[in-house]
């Protein structure tokens, strides 16, 4: 039972088993071979700590803050789509428990949710994915609804102007039961419409609504829709960090859980590159395989200000709606307390580089 998960992992296993194979097979798949995927964990697990010892460790601060905004320890929810997926009170669920544990939430353009709601759920701790649409109208209306509901940033996924190939999806035909919809760019009439069209292969479709031909000439339109801060996510490289810094934007180091180019480097082997090319002058994050509080010290010792959880917030919804949720959140928090406090580190600031083997 949810209670007695002692780990993440539990509480994974108990929300894989909650699923149908059409959400499982949504939410589990990475592209192709599933390299990226695996290796977004594994590079983690196999990076070794160089613990410090006999330092006052009687009182730890795990507190952390994004963009201004305090955080209770330096995680926060990424964005995925379709939380109605995994339970009934979808995006509301997450979002009312990342408030509940002082975390983030990042909702995405393609929740079931509208930001409206899931901004009062949130109570200011809402950050909003943002997909370029082609139709600019569109996108236009999304951002100033997400200002309007209270999202502190706008984080543009720059990685997915066509989505990886998901290879049991296509074999299964991923369709969006009749009771969820996409409420920041279709109506549910319209999606029956596109049901009827296309056998239920709504992947085609949503892939068809994102503007492929953005580029880094284009952010300046982006730049003059919002006053929010604009967080790049999607970023693998020192060159397109470099970049992203020259635009005005913030880092968000992520291959998309593995999901668009197989065999694309793992995040936390890209992150060094990046923090090293942003240089302080913008804030950098993570998401990809982090399931442990010492995968959370690794990403701050390699430069991340916080990171970020994908999957491992969905099989908490499934396995237990916000419940689920909070105690994967507050799993977390406690292993990043005891991480810090056996590495002899009294709070995040004190965490570097040197907490790593080279
Ligand atoms: C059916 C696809 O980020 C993902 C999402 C993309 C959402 C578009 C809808 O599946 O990785």
């Amino acid at each position: 039972a949810l209670a007695e998960a002692v780990n993440l992992a539990e509480i994974e296993a108990l929300g894989r088993a909650r699923l149908d194979r059409n959400a499982l097979e949504y939410y589990a798949s990475g592209a192709n071979d599933g390299h990226t995927l695996r290796a977004n964990r594994e590079d983690l697990a196999t990076l070794r700590l160089r613990p410090r010892m006999l330092v006052d460790v009687s009182h730890i601060d795990t507190s952390a803050e994004v963009l201004g905004l305090p955080l209770d320890f330096p995680v926060g929810i990424a964005p995925s789509a379709f939380h109605g997926l995994a339970h009934a009170d979808a995006e509301r669920a997450t979002a009312r428990a990342a408030a509940a544990a002082g975390s983030v939430m990042t909702l995405s353009t393609f929740s079931n949710t509208p930001i409206e709601e899931v901004g009062q759920a949130a109570a200011g701790r809402l950050w909003f994915q943002l997909y370029l649409l082609r139709d600019r109208e569109l996108s236009r209306a999304v951002i100033a609804r997400a200002e309007a509901s209270g999202a502190r940033a706008l984080v543009f996924t720059v990685d997915a102007p066509y989505l990886g190939r998901r290879e049991a999806n296509e074999r299964h035909h991923f369709a969006l039961p009749p009771h969820l919809s996409a409420p920041h760019v279709v109506s549910r009439a319209e999606l029956a419409q596109v049901e009827t069209d296309t056998g239920s292969q709504l992947t085609h479709y949503f892939q068809n609504l994102v503007d492929k031909a953005f580029t880094w000439n284009d952010l300046g339109w982006l730049r003059a829709q919002t006053r929010l801060p604009i967080v790049l996510k999607g970023i693998l490289t020192a060159e397109d960090a470099e970049l992203a810094v020259q635009h005005g934007c913030h880092v968000w180091v992520s291959n998309h859980g593995g999901r668009q180019l197989d065999t694309a480097v793992s995040a936390v082997a890209a992150l060094p590159e990046v923090a090293d090319a942003v240089a302080g002058r913008a804030e950098v994050y993570l998401d990809g395989g982090v399931t442990r509080g010492t995968d959370v010290l690794k990403a701050v010792a390699l430069g991340a200000r916080a990171v970020f959880l994908g999957r491992a917030a969905l099989w908490g919804l499934a396995a237990g709606g916000e419940a689920g949720v909070r105690q994967t959140l507050e799993l977390l928090r406690a292993e990043v307390r005891l991480a810090l406090a056996l590495s002899g580190k009294q709070n995040l600031r004190q965490v570097g580089r040197d907490l790593l083997m080279r």
